[in-house]
């Protein structure tokens, strides 16, 4: 099966008519010359591998920018209804490779490069990867952006342009250390920035009547957002959406001119530090106060700057007859996760105290225009800002943020009335979006309790006394006598997940386990209220940068077995990979595709690590953020145990026992996480005991491979053979790994949580690895364990007891195994339930030994793989979004 030169033409012909160059290899070399002389960045004399770089994605920036000038002038034409993505994180990876091929012009830049002296590869490889993303939610955003541009969806992302970014990683023999990420220090080719763009940005101040007797927000700190456009090109269509990144600066006026003439330099320049420091790092540490309101500041500046630009645009759009009633008909506000919430109240001022719509118009307009994705059941991870800290910060938000919560708490009332005041005060306490405050005054009376009636409103308007007032009263007058301890008064806080729950229409998890989770236990008493708010989005990644780019080997033998490289598009056409699982020639091809792609992790291993590898090992892969629930230490005592079966055997019972294996693990801990960062340094740990032990050879490397990113997850995810998936079930709201890998044909081992469910379900369960608890066992498990009725497998507690010997090191990982039986002092025993789940991970990786050693079977769910993932690309995932949530329709350029 080979692919016609038809094909090959017709898909000429579709790339060249979305060219605005139709470049040949002469045209685009003397563009990439143009700009190697034009764009001052380098010295003129020399011209290498930076500079190649450089000229290359600047070139490409000229196409893409046709492109998007072509695209927005169709929709400001037309006037469409738009979604707008709003996230705190887009974890892009490298731009040039995925731009070039989704512009169709690889082999155009490919022999232009090559008469330059260059190759693609090595000009791609120089590229920086932008660090603007921490894990799943920002790479998320990624795909979706390349999944709406490429499905003619007119659609905008929305971020913060971080100067640094998330940090990078580093690896030392204590573990984990952290340096700031200069992404941006050489500039960045794509940007464009938007002088004519910028918005104010307002904290503090205070909230005043104006003359209209409308509110007013005035005085406070003012800064100015200013836009950078990253241009996104669809695969195969001329469609290139924006990215619109907010960095922000003083206005020019806070310098200090005259304080930095009489030597205060650093007084005079405060205001532009003040100002340029909200876009410095991606989640700067937030233990401090100062760190805190950081972060409260980036999420207002990107909720305000965002839609002060949509409104504008949509008044733009409108021709000076703007009916604020068809809002929500050319908008849509997707917020990732909570972070953006505060859309709702930055979207109930710009309309009630600028526009001068009424709170009911405003109300139903912001409700119909804004809806948001839950990523997350960690009771921890939801949310919530405490109330003084926003006061001052936001005060006009949090009138309004009151207002909200009033209401609110009137359909509640109403919703359960006050005959049983027990489940009345129950329900409020769950479902109210201010935390440990009072009731709003028109509602001080409604809970009445036979045996504590308090002080109700009336009575407090008649001039009666609260217990506390009158114990204050008491006080003052009476210095001399003892005054009670004070109790300590939980503070109030915000719930931003209520919030963005009551102020938008739809609500969405991102696998239906998930989406489960949400609906009968996180948010289970809205669903009571308005169970039509809540949806399932099963999560999707783009099969353009997760198969066809990042791996060109795989890609063109699905393409020669199916005919055609229309699955790029239509991934269900993978499907057809099925009929094939078992001819031998295909496997062959598939074996040697993953060796290729196997060397060149060998090499990357050997270059971040020192450490050399066979490629003849199975690649056992797991790579994700460092976190319990995400279970690595689940992994590693695995690796333990394997590592200490193998020292008791006989050099021949260990080969006969054992499929030689790499096990690979890559993730950041996130800064302040001390638990995460103490399980990196005993990966690294056992690693360099392991991989220096002369006996255990090839059988079993450990590599910690530093510094995580999209470019290492691209060289990674097409050459792995298993992939864990290993979190205590109900814990990982999805997962996307898990999806490119499976499309990768990579086997994977996991629990049933997240997408694994659906994977496992389209894949086969003779091609997945199960094992562990079940999500809806967990909580009873947990219940026994406290109850001390949990009885350790004999096998978990001889690898405990392995890790206190010193076998890696003098270190008796206490906290880390200490955490595992909940002694004195190290916090929930074993709450991820490593213990419970030990025994049967063990042995289904026995299983997967077992498997491995008959490669004809492994090749076969590998390729059942690959051709079972269809389900999971972005693509499906973003025309749902659009039908169900967004309502925007594909429009497709003239
Ligand atoms: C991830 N969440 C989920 N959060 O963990 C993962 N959170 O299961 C899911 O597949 C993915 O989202 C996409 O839906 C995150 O990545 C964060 O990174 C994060 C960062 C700060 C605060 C909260």
């Amino acid at each position: 099966a080979k692919v016609t030169d038809a094909v090959l033409d017709s898909e000429q012909e579709v790339f060249s008519s979305m060219n605005p160059f139709a470049p040949d290899a002469a045209s685009v070399a003397s563009s990439i010359k143009y700009h190697a002389e034009f764009t001052p960045l380098f010295s003129p004399e020399r011209f290498e591998l930076p500079k190649a770089f450089f000229a290359t994605a600047q070139s490409v920036r000229d196409a893409l920018i046709m492109n998007w000038n072509a695209t927005y002038e169709y929709y400001n034409r037309v006037n469409v209804k738009q979604a707008y993505y709003l996230s705190m994180e887009f974890l892009q990876g490298r731009a040039l490779s995925n731009a070039v091929g989704n512009l169709g012009l690889n082999s155009a830049y490919g022999d232009a490069l090559k008469r330059l002296g260059f190759d693609l590869e090595s000009v791609a490889s120089q590229e920086p990867d932008p660090a603007l993303g921490n894990g799943g939610l920002g790479r998320l955003a990624s795909c979706f952006l390349d999944s709406m541009a490429t499905l003619n969806y007119p659609a905008w992302g929305y971020g913060l342009r971080y100067k640094y970014g998330l940090f990078k990683q580093r690896i030392t023999k204590d573990g984990q250390e952290e340096a700031a990420e200069d992404w941006l220090e050489l500039s960045n080719p794509w940007e464009i920035v938007r002088n004519d763009v910028s918005y104010p940005i307002k904290f503090y101040g205070k909230v005043v009547f104006g003359t209209d007797g409308k509110k007013r927000w005035i005085g406070g700190e003012d800064i100015v957002a200013v836009a950078y456009d990253v241009p996104i090109p669809g695969y195969k269509t001329k469609t290139t959406i924006n990215l619109r990144l907010w960095s922000t600066k003083a206005p020019s006026e806070d310098f200090d001119l005259s304080s930095y003439n009489s030597g205060k330099h650093t007084e005079a320049a405060e205001a532009l530090f003040n100002a340029e420091k909200i876009c410095f790092v991606l989640y700067p540490g937030d233990e401090s106060n100062e760190g805190k309101a950081l972060r409260l500041k980036q999420q207002y500046t990107l909720c305000s700057a965002s839609l002060q630009d949509i409104v504008a645009r949509f008044e733009t759009r409108s021709g000076g007859s703007v009916n604020w009633e068809e809002f929500p008909e050319k908008v849509a506000v997707q917020m990732n996760d909570t972070h953006p919430t505060l859309c709702i109240p930055e979207l109930m001022r710009i309309l009630m105290d600028l526009k001068g719509l009424s709170w009911e118009d405003a109300w139903k307009i912001t409700q119909r225009t804004v809806a948001y994705t839950n990523h997350t059941v960690l009771p921890e991870a939801l949310e919530k800002w405490s109330l003084e800290l926003m006061e001052k910060l936001l005060p006009r938000h949090v009138e309004i943020i009151e207002k909200i919560d009033e209401e609110l708490v009137r359909t509640i009332v109403s919703e359960y009335g006050t005959a049983d005041p027990d489940l009345l005060e129950e329900k409020l306490k769950a479902m109210r979006i201010l935390e440990n405050v009072e009731l709003p005054s028109a509602f001080a009376d409604v809970i009445v309790k036979p045996e504590n009636k308090p002080v109700t409103a009336k009575d407090a308007q008649n001039g009666v006394k609260t217990e506390q007032e009158e114990e204050t009263i008491a006080g003052e007058e009476e210095e001399e006598e003892v005054i009670p301890e004070p109790t300590v008064k939980p503070p109030k806080m915000v719930r931003m997940a209520n919030l963005a729950v009551v102020g938008g229409h739809a609500v969405n998890g991102v696998a239906e386990i998930h989406s489960e989770i949400v609906k009968q236990d996180v948010f289970n008493d809205f669903v009571q209220l308005w169970p039509e708010k809540f949806q399932n989005k099963t999560n999707g990644v783009t099969p353009r940068r997760w198969i066809r780019f990042c791996n060109p080997y795989l890609s063109d033998i699905i393409t020669n077995w199916i005919g055609t490289e229309d699955w790029v598009l239509n991934t269900e056409k993978l499907a057809e990979l099925r009929k094939f699982a078992d001819n031998e020639d295909l496997q062959s091809e598939w074996r040697a595709a993953k060796k290729k792609n196997k060397l060149k992790v060998v090499a990357l291993i050997k270059e971040r690590t020192g450490y050399t590898v066979s490629p003849d090992a199975m690649f056992d892969i797991q790579i994700k953020r460092i976190h319990e629930y995400k279970r690595q230490l689940l992994n590693i005592l695995g690796i333990v145990d394997r590592y200490k079966k193998m020292k008791e055997m006989s050099a021949s019972e260990r080969e006969k026992a054992y499929v030689p294996r790499v096990c690979i693990f890559g993730g950041k801990a996130f800064a302040t996480y001390v638990q995460a960062k103490r399980i990196v340094k005993f990966i690294t740990d056992v690693a360099s005991t392991i991989n220096h032990d002369p006996e255990i050879g090839d059988l079993l490397k450990v590599i910690f491979v530093p510094d995580y990113n999209v470019s290492v997850a691209e060289l990674l995810i097409p050459a792995s053979e298993l992939s864990q998936h290993i979190s205590t079930a109900g814990m990982e709201a999805s997962g996307t790994s898990n999806m490119k890998f499976s499309m990768n044909g990579c086997v994977l081992i996991g629990t049933l949580d997240g997408a694994n469910v659906e994977i496992r379900e389209e894949v086969g369960e003779e091609n997945f690895f199960l094992f562990g608890a079940k999500a809806d066992e967990i909580v009873n498990l947990r219940k026994e364990r406290a109850e001390g009725k949990f009885v350790p497998d004999p096998t978990f507690e001889e690898v405990k007891k392995f890790v206190r010997s010193s076998v890696f090191g003098s270190n008796s990982y206490d906290e880390l195994i200490g955490s595992l039986e909940g002694n004195e002092g190290f916090g929930r025993a074993d709450y991820f339930l490593v213990g419970k789940d030990f025994p049967s991970y063990i042995e289904c990786q026995e299983k997967v030994d077992e498997a491995y050693r008959d490669q004809k079977r492994w090749t076969r769910m590998s390729i059942l793989n690959t051709a079972g993932s269809f389900k999971f690309s972005s693509d499906r995932t973003i025309h749902e979004y659009a039908k169900d949530i967004w309502n925007i329709k594909q429009v497709e350029l003239p």
